[in-house]
């Protein structure tokens, strides 16, 4: 990767901050500038963080009160502070709970300013409980709908999938977790693979080629035992969190590997063409690979699988299969 290449998260509400929190706790201030925006008066500073307050006249750093015109008009009073963020940057990855009031409104704000200066955008944005009420996922939804076809990859993590992922049984406790553990996967896999010194890199522009046509997305890691490296199904190929699961129709695929010094060329061959076998014939594969030290007896792979969404013929977003269908 081209040592030049600079990179920003950006988490927005309540929810952002914290996953953007947990990345500076994970260390990656180094490779990413972090931003916090948020419409409450913060408080909490971090090293490595730059908190900024949304909408200063609009929410007297009050929030938004779960009202995403509020969430709107305070990223619209702060643009000039947000364009100056995100001028010069490569890459802006962007991370909400949507729901709210702040990252529902502010997220498409802020994805509409990268797209008028061509600046590529990944979003990982979570979609609320259930019982947190049909007016958070009507929020929820909207924002969606504000962002598809502007953002180049949108991955969905659903707070509802965490039942069947976790079992009754889960605490809310365990929930959060499970779910910012999920968002942090994605934020800090797409960090690294843009960052990190591989010994096959993935530059700028093959990122770009994966991004190109905006699209929802499925991002996750999963691992392999080296001594079978065919255990790959169309599950490992969905993020467990997702609430779509059509990879049959992904039209670019970007995939990292970390894998020990035994890890052969044909084993890099087996998965590109397990993965080609997966998404569609004609799909863009960009591989990159790092060599890890140790003896590790298994390989971790990162991917972001882009355009795995389709739409019904009204075109109201398929977002709830339990099927993965191909
Ligand atoms: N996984 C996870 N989800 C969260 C967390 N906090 C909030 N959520 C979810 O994100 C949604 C939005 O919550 P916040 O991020 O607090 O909302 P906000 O964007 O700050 O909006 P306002 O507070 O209304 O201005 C909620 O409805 C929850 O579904 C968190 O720490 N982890
Ligand atoms: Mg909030």
């Amino acid at each position: 990767m081209d040592q030049q290449a600079k990179i920003a998260v950006i988490g927005v509400g309540g929810c952002g901050c914290n996953n953007v929190k947990l990345l500076a706790e994970l260390g990656l201030t180094q490779q990413a500038k972090l931003y916090a925006l948020n419409t409450d008066i913060v408080s909490k500073q971090q090293n490595g963080i730059s908190y900024i307050q949304l909408g200063e006249n609009t929410t007297k750093g009050l929030g938004a009160g779960a009202k995403p015109e509020i969430g709107e008009a305070a990223a619209n009073e702060s643009v000039e502070q947000i364009t100056k963020l995100i001028t010069d940057l490569d890459l802006l990855i962007l991370t909400a709970g949507l729901g709210g009031g702040t990252g529902s409104g502010a997220l498409p704000v802020i994805c509409n300013l990268a797209a008028q200066i061509n600046l590529p955008t990944i979003c990982v944005v979570t979609l609320p409980f259930a019982f947190e009420g049909k007016k958070r996922m009507h929020h929820a939804q909207a924002a969606l709908h504000k962002i598809e076809g502007i953002s180049n990859a949108i991955q969905v993590l659903a707070n509802d999938k965490l039942k069947s992922t976790l079992g009754a049984k889960a605490t809310l406790l365990d929930c959060f977790a499970y779910s910012n553990q999920a968002n942090v996967d994605c934020l800090s896999g797409l960090v690294s693979v843009l960052t990190d010194t591989a010994l096959i890199n993935l530059d700028l522009n093959d990122i770009k080629e994966v991004l190109l046509t905006p699209s929802f997305a499925n991002v996750s890691k999963f691992n392999l035992p080296l001594d079978n490296l065919t255990e790959l199904t169309d599950e490992s190929l969905v993020n467990p969190l997702s609430p779509y699961q059509l990879i049959g129709r992904c039209h670019a695929a970007l995939v990292y590997i970390k894998a020990p010094s035994d890890f052969e060329l044909t084993d890099l061959e087996k998965i590109g063409s397990m993965f080609q076998q997966h998404i569609s014939e004609s799909a863009l594969i960009v591989l990159g690979f790092q060599q890890v030290a140790g003896n590790l007896k298994q390989i971790e792979v990162f991917y972001l699988l882009n355009g795995v969404l389709e739409k019904d013929p009204t075109g109201t977003l398929l977002l709830v299969s339990d099927n993965v269908c191909r």
